[in-house]
C-alpha cells in the first residue's frame, strides 16, 4: 500500500514537473527565460534616472572643446570591477560608431561613473547600461524595475542622448510587429499568390526583408519552395512563388522574426498584440494557407461542423463533407455535463449518407446543460482528406487541424 502511494506521489511529481517545465520553455515570453533566478529582490533597483547627467534624451555638452561627459550616479556601491565599457555602452547611433578616445571612471566612494570621449556633433547617442552590472553584494542591474533578477536583455536600461542638432525622435526603443499577412490562413488562394507581411511601423531595416528570413514550403513534404522578391519597404515586404504552386494543397509561411529588425536596431516580435516587450529569444512566426482546387475532382476545403442539435433523444451532428467515419471514435466525439465536466455517456451512431453522426442522449437530463467537444483530428473522407475546421475564434478559418479547430457546442436538453 505504502509503495502503491509512493508511486502515484512519484507519478504526479513528474507530470507536474513536465506540465510546468515544459510551460516555461514552451513561452518564449517568459521574463525569466535563460536560467536566471527569478527570486523576488529587495532594492534590486539601482539607476536612480533623475540622476543621471545629462537626463534622459539629454544633450552631451563638451567639458573643453573636444571632450564630453556623460555621468551616471549609481544607488548602491558597486562592484568596481563590473563599472567598464563592456557593461556600459555608448554608440553613436548617427554614424553607428563607437565614441572615439572613449574612457570610463567610477568614483566608488560617491557611487559616480564618468564617460568621457569625443562625441561627434549634430548626433544622437544610445547608452546602455547592461545587466551585468552588479552592486557590492553581487546584486546585477534591474533594468526593467520589476524586482526580478531577468538578466539581459530585460534587464539591460538604455536611454537617448544627442549633440547640436541631433533629433533623439531619430531613434526608437519601439520593436515593430507584424500588423498584417496576405494571404491569411484561408483557403481557395490562387496558385500564384503574392504573399505579403505589413508592418506597425514604417522602420523596417530593408536590409533584413531577404528570402531566407521570409520563406515558404509545401506543409506536407516541408519542401520550401523558391520565390522572387517583389518589394522590401519600410512598412513591408512582399515576394511570389517563381511557378505555379499546386492545387489543393496547404503551405506554409515562416517569418524569421529574430533576423527582422528596425532601422534602430529592435527585433520584429511577431503578430501585433501578442507579444510582451523585449525578448531575447523571438521565435519564427507561421501561417498556412491552402491553394484553390481548379481541378474540381480534387478538394482544397477543410471539413466544418454544418449544423448540431437535439433531435428527440439524439444529438445530431453534420458536416459540410463526406467524412472520414473511422475517425467518429469516443476519444474524437465527446459530451460533457457543462456544470460538472462529467462525461455523458452515449453511443456514436453514424449517418447513412457518410456526413455526420448521431449521439444517443438516453443518459441526459431533463433541463439540464451538457457541451458537444468534436476533436480537430476529425477528419474527411479523400480527395480531401482534411482535418476538421473547428468553431472556436479565429476558427472556422478555411484551415483544418490547426491546434484550436476543436469545435465545442453548448446544449440544453430539453
Ligand atoms: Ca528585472
Ligand atoms: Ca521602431
Ligand atoms: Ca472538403
Ligand atoms: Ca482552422
Amino acid at each position: 500500500m505504502f509503495k502503491k502511494t509512493m508511486m502515484i506521489i512519484v507519478i504526479i511529481a513528474i507530470a507536474l514537473m513536465l506540465i510546468f517545465g515544459c510551460g516555461k520553455e514552451d513561452n518564449p515570453f517568459d521574463p525569466n527565460r535563460g536560467g536566471y533566478n527569478d527570486t523576488p529582490q529587495e532594492n534590486l533597483s539601482f539607476i536612480d534616472t533623475t540622476t543621471l547627467d545629462p537626463g534622459i534624451d539629454g544633450e552631451i555638452v563638451d567639458v573643453d572643446p573636444s571632450t564630453g561627459e556623460i555621468i551616471i550616479y549609481f544607488l548602491d556601491f558597486m562592484d568596481a570591477s563590473t563599472v567598464n565599457t563592456s557593461n556600459i555602452i555608448v554608440r553613436d547611433t548617427t554614424n553607428g560608431t563607437s565614441i572615439t578616445g572613449a574612457t570610463l571612471t567610477y568614483y566608488p566612494e560617491i557611487k559616480k561613473a564618468v564617460f568621457r570621449g569625443t562625441f561627434s556633433d549634430d548626433a544622437v547617442f544610445v547608452v546602455t547600461l547592461k545587466s551585468d552590472l552588479k552592486n557590492n553584494a553581487g546584486i546585477q542591474l534591474d533594468g526593467n524595475d520589476n524586482g526580478l533578477i531577468d538578466g539581459s536583455p530585460y534587464d539591460d536600461y538604455r536611454y537617448r542622448l544627442y549633440t547640436g542638432t541631433g533629433n533623439v525622435g531619430d531613434v526608437d526603443f519601439v520593436h515593430p510587429e507584424i500588423d498584417w499577412v496576405t494571404p491569411g490562413t484561408t483557403n481557395g488562394v490562387d496558385t500564384l499568390p503574392t504573399i505579403a507581411v505589413l508592418f506597425t511601423d514604417s522602420d523596417i531595416d530593408t536590409t533584413t526583408l531577404t528570402l531566407t528570413n521570409f520563406t515558404l514550403m509545401k506543409t506536407s513534404s516541408q519542401v520550401s519552395v523558391s520565390c522572387t522578391l517583389l518589394t522590401a519597404a519600410l512598412n513591408h515586404v512582399s515576394f511570389q512563388p517563381r511557378s505555379k504552386l499546386d492545387e489543393a494543397t496547404q503551405y506554409t509561411v515562416t517569418v524569421e522574426c529574430a533576423s527582422v529588425f528596425d532601422t534602430c536596431g529592435n527585433v520584429l516580435l511577431g503578430f501585433v498584440g501578442e507579444n510582451d516587450g523585449w525578448v531575447a529569444n523571438i521565435p519564427d512566426y507561421t501561417w498556412d494557407f491552402i491553394t484553390e482546387a481548379i481541378d474540381t475532382l480534387l478538394d482544397g476545403e477543410p471539413p466544418q461542423v454544418s449544423v448540431a442539435y437535439v433531435s428527440g433523444e439524439e444529438l445530431v451532428v453534420r458536416f459540410d463533407d463526406d467524412m472520414d467515419t473511422s475517425t467518429f471514435t469516443t476519444t474524437n466525439i465527446k459530451v460533457f455535463n457543462n456544470a460538472t465536466k462529467q462525461n455523458l455517456v452515449g453511443s456514436i451512431i453514424n449517418e447513412y449518407d457518410g456526413k455526420g453522426f448521431r449521439y444517443t442522449l438516453e443518459n441526459a437530463v431533463s433541463g439540464t446543460w451538457y457541451k458537444l467537444w468534436v476533436s480537430k483530428d476529425v477528419k474527411e473522407a479523400a480527395p480531401g482528406s482534411w482535418y476538421l475546421d473547428g468553431n472556436i475564434p479565429p476558427n472556422p478559418n478555411g484551415v483544418g487541424g490547426e491546434w484550436n479547430d476543436d469545435y465545442e457546442k453548448e446544449f440544453l436538453m430539453p
